[in-house]
């Protein structure tokens, strides 16, 4: 189903007067909330293609009913999500999961969406039907070459498919790693690694970037052979200029300070982009901003200072991307919820008064640094992403919408109550 430009008109006609006054408050506490409207509406973050269902956990799997079961239903849902907020303006697709039968049709549909292909994700952390080489024991690192060679070359196919939906970056993720001491020779195992992703990074065309993502443990949980940012460091610096460290909020150690993690690697240009969650004790795959949002907020404020230190595009030097799996909320919604959340704290970034906090660093001013944070994350700046939503064309409150217009009772009539989302 595709929303129709009047909807969103009465929708917005509805709540407008209230609206003026929430906007016209804070513009006139914050000087600077024009400039962020007008950043919040060019800031657009990747919808994931596996998101668009109900994830599941080791120990089952709940259908939430409508959910997409093609790859073209899959696009339909990102451009619903589109008309809604005008905030994500590209899918990640993820191969096998994705491949399009017919490369050149799915093109014309997205674009009538509005929408194109963000960073194509691989996949060698499960086997596929009728895989000559299972991945039990690895991918990349595996101590068989004839197994490494298939997983380098499935990584050079998901560039080809990249390349003829015009992505331009792939991501890397891999499962590999021990989960016993022993298992492994950590040295051989890094080595492999590089060696087959410097294989995959030579056929990276001239424009692409290549994502290297980390994770401290799962699916194994003695070591992993890409497992912290410092590993993931290490593999991007040896590869090239091309080649860059994917964070993903849930891939730490708890409690670990990821804003200082992002903020140096930002500084030596090896940052890639983001996999925005959230969670609580591990790589939950919650909705971002639902835990932490105040970690989410110390995120962004690094982001901001270090991008606009190297005179960066907030929009387009970084890839912005979710990675999230619903298990109990519709995704639809989920990923409203996300992309409003991601959108707070770069709003709140944005408000902080980078000037008086330099003097305040500098004078060891403990108090008045966290003063100046805190006044920022504690501004209600909701009112600046309606209003961005508003002159985009989107919709002032977009999970209204959604509920309004029935639009997952609509979806499960079309798709039925039992669809469910391919790959997962
Ligand atoms: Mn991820």
């Amino acid at each position: 189903m595709q929303l129709k430009k009047n909807q969103i008109e009465e929708h917005n006609h509805r709540l407008l007067a209230e609206h003026k006054k929430k906007i016209s408050f804070i513009s006139s506490q914050e000087n600077t909330s024009e400039k962020i409207i007008q950043k919040l509406e060019k800031f657009q973050i990747a919808i994931p293609s596996w998101a668009l269902g109900a994830g599941g956990t080791r120990f089952g799997r709940f259908s939430i009913g409508g959910e997409p079961g093609t790859l073209e239903e899959k696009i339909e849902d990102v451009g619903l999500l589109h008309a809604l907020n005008r905030s994500g303006n590209s899918i990640s697709l993820h191969i096998p999961w994705d491949i399009p039968k017919n490369t050149k049709a799915i093109k014309e549909l997205a674009a009538k969406h509005d929408l194109h292909f963000d960073a194509i994700n691989s996949n060698t952390f499960q086997d596929q039907k009728g895989q000559p080489h299972s991945y039990k024991f690895g991918s990349l690192q595996h101590v068989d070459a004839k197994v490494r060679k298939q997983a380098i070359q499935h990584n050079i196919e998901v560039i080809k498919q990249g390349v003829a939906l015009g992505s331009k970056a792939l991501t890397v993720w891999l499962a590999d790693g021990s989960c016993f001491p022993g298992q492994l020779n950590f040295r051989k195992a890094f080595q492999n690694t590089l060696e087959s992703l410097q294989e995959i990074y030579s056929a990276l065309p001239a424009d692409w970037k290549m994502f290297v993502e980390y994770k401290a443990f799962e699916p194994n949980f003695y070591s992993m052979s890409v497992g912290d940012w410092g590993q993931s460091y290490m593999y991007a610096s040896k590869l090239g200029k091309k080649a860059y460290t994917l964070v993903d909020l849930g891939h730490h150690l708890p409690n670990a300070n990821i804003e200082q993690i992002v903020s140096l690697l930002l500084m030596e240009g090896k940052l890639g982009g983001f996999h925005f969650n959230d969670s609580k004790y591990g790589d939950d795959d919650l909705t971002a901003g639902s835990m932490k949002p105040y970690q989410l907020f110390l995120i962004f404020n690094e982001l901001v200072e270090g991008m606009d230190a190297k005179k960066m595009d907030h929009n387009s030097d970084l890839g912005w991307m979710i990675d999230a799996s619903h298990n109990v909320k519709d995704p639809l919604e989920d990923l409203l919820q996300s992309v409003e959340a991601i959108k707070i704290a770069y709003a709140q970034a944005l408000l902080v008064d980078r000037k008086a906090l330099g003097t305040a660093q500098n004078e060891n001013d403990t108090v008045k640094c966290q003063e100046i944070l805190q006044h920022a994350f504690r501004t209600d700046v909701r009112p600046l992403l309606a209003e961005a939503r508003l002159r985009s064309g989107a919709a002032l409150n977009p999970m209204q919408l959604f509920r309004d217009l029935k639009i997952r009772e609509k979806l499960v009539k079309e798709r039925g109550s039992h669809s469910t989302a391919t790959g997962l």
